[in-house]
């Protein structure tokens, strides 16, 4: 990523998304067992790596990001992405009633598959559901057709199965079961 054209929040945000969510390993960061980096530490090992920001202009990343997708600690000296992890962290999160229903916006591509084996978590440390269509419906779109479904989270909460809701809003969850999977007529 060495580049001496000036960078744009979209290229930052991809880079915090890949070093804080998949891969800290690419600039050599720590990742704390919650997830978090030291901000001094992250700013210090992307300038290693040609991508010039200060304090600043993160916070201004993290301040603007369309989804709110990192989060400072209370005192700003750390950081961490609230949600989409594919490496194992422990976001300490407490369990929460969800609402009744829950939206997931996938690919028609992937209909048969789900309807066989449920929503299944893949990469990451979770399955990802939203209270509103709009947002399941872009998220969807990011794979193909698009296609909502309707999740029975109160059916699966009154069943003992936990959910957490991120910092950004985002519910998590580890699978949903197909039975608890309604496709929107
Ligand atoms: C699909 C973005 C076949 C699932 C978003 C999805 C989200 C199956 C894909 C966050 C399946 C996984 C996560 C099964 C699940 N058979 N396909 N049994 N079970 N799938 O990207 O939910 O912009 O890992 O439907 O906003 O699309 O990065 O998950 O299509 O919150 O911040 O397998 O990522 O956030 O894809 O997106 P992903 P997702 P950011």
């Amino acid at each position: 990523m060495k580049s001496n054209k000036p960078l744009s929040d979209k290229r930052i945000s991809k880079f915090l998304s890949l070093v804080l969510r998949h891969a800290p390993e690419r600039i050599d960061l720590k990742l704390d067992e919650a997830g978090w980096a030291n901000v001094e530490e992250l700013l210090k090992k992307i300038a290693s790596k040609g991508i010039k920001i200060d304090f600043d202009r993160l916070e201004h990343v993290v301040a603007t990001n369309d989804k709110k997708r990192y989060a400072f600690n209370e005192d700003q000296t750390k950081i961490r992405a609230s949600q989409g992890h594919s490496i194992e962290i422990d976001l300490q999160l407490t369990p929460q009633q969800p609402p009744e229903i829950l939206y997931h916006g996938t690919a028609t591509k992937n209909l048969t598959s789900i309807f066989e084996k449920g929503l299944i978590k893949g990469s990451r440390q979770h399955v990802h559901l939203s209270e509103d269509k709009e947002t399941a419906l872009r998220v969807g779109q990011r794979h193909g057709k698009p296609i909502i479904l309707n999740i029975l989270a109160g059916k699966m909460h009154e069943a003992g199965i936990e959910f957490f809701l991120s910092e950004n809003k985002v519910w998590l969850t580890d699978s949903v079961d197909r039975t608890y999977i309604k496709q929107q007529d």
